[in-house]
């Protein structure tokens, strides 16, 4: 075939471009490219067309390249997860505060300052892979620790309680969440008649509604939120003893959630939202860290308890007993390739290390089935642990061998024992000592299905999370209710939800009934036990409340316009950077502004394309001529009043008031004026609350 031999000079010099007899581009391999090659490692002469008979004839069975290259792209996806089908990855490590041995032999708690390699995969639940970031939904926050004595995986989410007390309740829980199987939507969303058909036919589930109907279902980064094992499990020291121990991950940056609103403009305005912005945060230095908590405490706080530790659907609150930080995650390198590592990764909650063991959760026992058992759906055989990404760091030697894409096989005689080969040739022996082995908790009781009677209170907690929130986060509660079951088509499910909420707190039953406009109050739904009233509020249990002080790792958007204020753009980028935070400038061009000084500042948005909802606090530096030619404009409008509306800190140039004006919004305590470059320090003092939630509660 004879080809056109145009040389692209724009091109690197290490690559020859060539135009083919089509008009198609071929880029040939020159020094340093890697030459194409099949899966087999043959050289490709032409990845652009397929072997035909003449020019314009059949294409030949023979061509072994096309064959070869349209089969392996027919088989490039794996089933999503069931659930967790969203995620987002990165690696790091996780570093030891001080020696543990006094409570767990585990090998990564022995030696302060040790590093131990770790890969994290945060997820949404309900939506399918392709679905929005910030819907409101729980948080996967699973965690895979590449210890010396084996991968241990925690397998938590971002908040402390489950909907369900045991795993024969799963397949219900999700088949309900999930879009309906008949008209196959909502997608990511559980605001639809069977979720709270469910739910409500499942009083169980009442204290994790009250967390996922709050803000910590829309989590403004992944970064600011925290993680948890739910589970109690116990560690074990070198002596056999036994302590229980709940597992939290406490974000360095502090807690940050959105708001309703402005999360349904997030999902179209970037739907990956959260992935882009961990991405954003590792690429440019700013590891996100969180702190390893351990709650401990003993078989006498066990049984003195209010609530059954063994029922997931519970927390023991921090006040009781406080969270001692043993540790430190930083996440600082994404991953090579996605599918790789973020798609293949297997996280299994049975993946416990020497030190580390389960309780009788019966929630957690089911799991320690379903995790291994998926994988084999996904991964497609039991060798899922030779993919790297799954393969522990520290030696492994097992008799385990073969089935599908068997990766690491032993050599040597034996693949059995006890056998007589020694040395090499007679393969792994046990570590009687050293080796995992299980706590030797004596069991006794007859066999039977029964939920226990320890596990029936289902609404104390709920009412003691609402009571700990502060008054806007109660608010927010009862509008997500509000919300979610405005979408529930049948006024019998509606109702009975209040009927449950009536059990939690008459304020929040009666706010929801009437905002969906019940025309009464349901009676209560009867309780297995009489709800308590006299918990006392648990002040962590707040995000507003526990608002962490700093702007760090947030970012401002900053619409300027042709002719801006060069000193207070330049006051602004200063104060952000001292603050550790990001300015992002928003223009009528992405092209950018010429400034005031005759400057050229580059846009990273276009207006429109860059709405105040992706920022944590905004600022409208605008020239009189910008305005005139801004006003008006539906971008800036929306720009201004969600901004306003989301209760966001807001800074001006004089020059913008009449933007402001036309948005219809009343400035407020909230608001700034920017009048010279050094204005931007108060500005950052001020959003140091990251919100002026003064503006919703009035
Ligand atoms: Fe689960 C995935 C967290 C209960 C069965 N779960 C999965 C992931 C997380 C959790 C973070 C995603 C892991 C990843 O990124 O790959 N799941 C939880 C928490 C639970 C919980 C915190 C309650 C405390 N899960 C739970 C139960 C069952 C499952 C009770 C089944 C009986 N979960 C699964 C699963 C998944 C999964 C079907 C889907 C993909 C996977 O495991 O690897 O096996």
């Amino acid at each position: 075939m004879t080809k056109g031999a145009t040389r692209a000079s724009s091109r690197p010099v290490d690559q020859e471009v060539t135009t083919g007899s089509g008009g198609e581009i071929h880029q040939t391999a020159g020094g340093g490219v890697p030459v194409m090659t099949t899966q087999q490692g043959v050289p490709v002469s032409d990845d652009q067309n397929s072997l035909k008979v003449g020019a314009r004839g059949p294409t030949l069975l023979e061509d072994f390249h096309l064959r070869e290259k349209l089969f392996h792209f027919d088989h490039e996806r794996i089933p999503e997860r069931v659930v967790h089908a969203r995620g987002y990855g990165a690696h790091g490590y996780f570093e030891t505060y001080e020696c543990l041995s006094g409570i767990t032999c585990a090998d990564l708690f022995q030696r302060p300052g040790e590093k131990t390699p770790a890969f994290v995969r945060f997820s949404t639940v309900v939506g399918s892979k392709g679905s929005p970031d910030v819907a409101r939904d729980v948080r996967g926050f699973a965690v895979k620790l590449y210890t010396k004595q084996g991968n241990w995986d925690i397998v938590g989410n971002n908040i402390p309680v489950f909907f369900i007390q045991d795993a024969i309740k799963f397949p219900d829980l999700i088949h309900a969440a999930k879009p309906e199987p008949d008209r196959a939507f909502p997608q990511a969303q559980t605001a639809h008649d069977n979720f709270w058909d469910f739910i409500s036919l499942t009083p169980e589930s009442m204290n994790m509604v009250m967390w996922i109907m709050s803000d910590r279902t829309i989590p403004r980064s992944l970064r600011f939120m925290e993680g948890f094992g739910v589970h109690t499990f116990r560690l074990v020291d070198a002596r056999g003893n036994s302590t229980f121990v709940k597992f939290h991950w406490k974000p360095k940056l502090g807690m940050q959630s959105v708001v309703w609103n402005e999360a349904l403009k997030l999902n179209g305005a970037d739907p990956d939202y959260h992935r882009r912005d961990l991405w954003n945060a590792i690429q440019s230095g700013q590891y996100p860290e969180w702190e390893l908590g351990l709650q401990l405490f003993d078989q006498e706080f066990a049984d003195s308890f209010d609530f059954d530790i063994l029922d997931a659907t519970k927390i023991v609150p921090e006040e009781l007993v406080p969270v001692r930080r043993v540790g430190r995650l930083v996440l600082d390198r994404m991953v090579d390739n996605f599918f790789a590592e973020t798609e293949q990764v297997a996280f299994c909650t049975q993946n416990v290390v020497p030190g580390i063991d389960f309780t009788n959760d019966p929630l957690l026992q089911g799991r320690n089935f379903s995790y291994l058992d998926t994988q084999l759906e996904r991964l497609g055989g039991p060798n899922f642990t030779h993919i790297p990404i799954n393969a522990p760091k520290c030696p492994v030697h097992t008799f385990q061998q073969d089935g599908h894409m068997a990766m690491r096989s032993r050599s040597g005689r034996a693949n059995y024992e006890p056998n007589s080969w020694g040395g090499e040739q007679g393969g792994p022996r046990e570590a009687p000592v050293t080796g995992f082995t299980s706590f030797p908790a004596p069991e006794s009781g007859p066999r039977q299905r029964v939920r226990s009677p320890s596990f029936a209170d289902h609404y104390s907690q709920a009412r003691q999370f609402y009571v700990s929130q502060v008054e806007v986060e109660q608010s927010h509660i009862r509008d997500a209710l509000i919300f979610e079951l405005s979408k529930v088509q049948t006024e019998a499910i509606r109702a009975r939800v209040v009927s449950h909420l009536r059990n939690i707190h008459e304020d929040l039953a009666g706010g929801v009934a009437a905002g969906l406009g019940l025309e009464s109050l349901p009676p209560a739904a009867p309780a297995a036990v009489e709800p308590r009233t006299d918990l006392d509020p648990s002040p962590a249990l707040s995000i507003v409340g526990n608002a962490p002080n700093t702007f760090a790792g947030r970012v401002i958007g900053v619409l300027v316009s042709e002719g801006a204020d060069a000193a207070l753009l330049d006051g602004l980028r200063r104060a952000a950077e001292g603050e550790g935070a990001e300015v992002v400038i928003v223009a009528p061009r992405v092209g950018g502004i010429e400034a005031s000084d005759g400057k050229h500042v580059d846009a990273q948005e276009k207006l429109g394309g860059g709405p105040s909802v992706l920022y944590d606090a905004v600022a409208v530096v605008v020239s009189e001529r910008g305005a005139e030619q801004l006003a008006g404009n539906p971008d800036v409008r929306d720009f201004i009043s969600d901004a306003h509306a989301h209760a966001k800190f807001v800074a001006y140039a004089e020059a913008a008031k009449p933007l402001f004006e036309s948005a219809g919004v009343t400035m407020d305590d909230g608001y700034t004026a920017l009048t010279k470059a050094d204005d931007a320090a108060a500005f950052l003092e001020a959003c140091h609350d990251l919100r002026h939630w003064a503006r919703q509660t009035g």
